[in-house]
């Protein structure tokens, strides 16, 4: 059964359980779902690099953090098809298409953008978007050229927020998250571990997420990867029961959404990223790279999809959703 009224007591005594009971609860959530062992390849490309106007204080992408990122304008069309194609042909099935802009604007750039995935979208594989803040028209036009799913992460909890990112208020994210539902959009929307947040901002996050009036499609668990210049650069790493612990409750919680381990897995032994997927993660992603940051290449997750016994999963597959959407956004072919 499907619950959006999780009260914040009950998310506390889910999160709280004694860890190996919270990951066979979980499991057991997640085995009800009979393509329990198939996990879904996303990989990224970031298609406008650095200069962000934002201040979220884990990123290396904040103009005004002094990173080793360099600045790059908006990446031309026939690059990221070269991108695109070397995905697919990795074994990608969704391709997520990062810009690091504060919010969408009505002009050239966000034409090509529309340009970029109508062309990735007829290649067969799933778009998704992140953008920054968006409209309801800007979401419409994004449905109309093709894009599938947009990832916009409400990161912590509202009481956690302005600690993190000073430039915009948790709700400007639940604003541009509802335009993309109404738009029918795939919703993407999660949160990153390791900000200095504790486990009641945590079990917050996880509330908000999950008494969402639908369910978000997928759910983006985040590890900070913590970059040089930036305020959170000494941040120490989070231990991997924080991790298991979140993604276990979220699969209990959400237990139709796409779990997705993301960032900090270059950081992950196997054993850890194997205890994730049993406690639910079906999604991750994959390629040498996040947006700026390293991440394991195609090859090491072959290899562990091998021993873990793991399939990709494939494109436009129909998920158990809540919504109708996600088997409509067929590739335009
Ligand atoms: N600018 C757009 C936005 O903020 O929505 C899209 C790109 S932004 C980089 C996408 C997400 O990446 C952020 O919301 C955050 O959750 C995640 N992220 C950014 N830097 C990160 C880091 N150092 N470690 C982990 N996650 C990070
Ligand atoms: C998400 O939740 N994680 C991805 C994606 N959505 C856009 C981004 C992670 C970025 C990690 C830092 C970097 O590589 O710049
Ligand atoms: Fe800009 Fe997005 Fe980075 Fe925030 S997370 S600084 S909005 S690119």
């Amino acid at each position: 059964m499907i619950r959006t009224d999780w009260s914040l007591p009950e998310i506390h005594d889910l999160y709280t359980r004694p860890l190996l009971d919270l990951i066979f609860q979980a499991a057991v959530v997640h085995r009800e779902n009979k393509s329990y062992a198939e996990v879904q390849v996303s990989s990224l490309i970031s298609i406008k690099t650095g200069g962000c106007k934002e201040d979220c204080s884990y990123c290396p992408q904040a103009a005004r953090y002094q990173t080793d990122i360099e600045v790059e304008p908006l990446m031309s069309l026939e690059r990221v098809m070269e991108k695109a194609e070397a995905a697919k042909a990795n074994g990608a099935s969704r391709l997520c298409l990062g810009a690091a802009w504060r919010e969408v604007r009505n002009n050239k750039d966000f034409d090509r953008v529309l340009e970029m995935v109508s062309h990735v979208n007829n290649m067969g594989l799933e778009v998704c978007c992140t953008l920054g803040m968006l409209t309801y028209e800007q979401a419409q036009r994004l449905k109309e050229a093709g894009c599938f799913a947009y990832n916009h992460n409400i990161d912590t909890s509202s009481e956690n927020y302005h600690n993190i990112i000073t430039t915009r208020h948790f709700e400007d994210r639940l604003h541009t998250l509802h335009n993309v539902r109404k738009a029918k959009l795939s919703v993407c929307t999660g949160g990153i571990v390791g900000l200095g947040e504790t486990d009641d901002d945590r079990i917050k996050m996880l509330h908000t997420l999950s008494t969402m009036e639908v369910h978000p499609d997928s759910v983006p668990i985040n590890a900070l990867v913590p970059v040089k210049g930036t305020p959170l650069e000494n941040n120490e790493r989070v231990s991997i029961d924080i991790m298991v612990r979140m993604i276990a409750t979220a699969r209990i919680l959400m237990p139709r959404s796409m779990m997705r381990l993301s960032a900090g897995r270059n950081e992950m032994s196997l054993a850890e990223q194997a205890l994730c997927f049993m406690a639910g993660a079906n999604s991750i992603f994959a390629g040498e790279k996040l947006l700026t940051t390293p991440n394991p290449d195609f090859d090491q997750d072959r290899e562990m999809f091998k021993t873990l016994g793991l399939t990709p999963r494939q494109p436009f597959k129909e998920t158990n959703h809540q919504t109708e959407t996600i088997g409509e956004a067929q590739p335009h072919l």
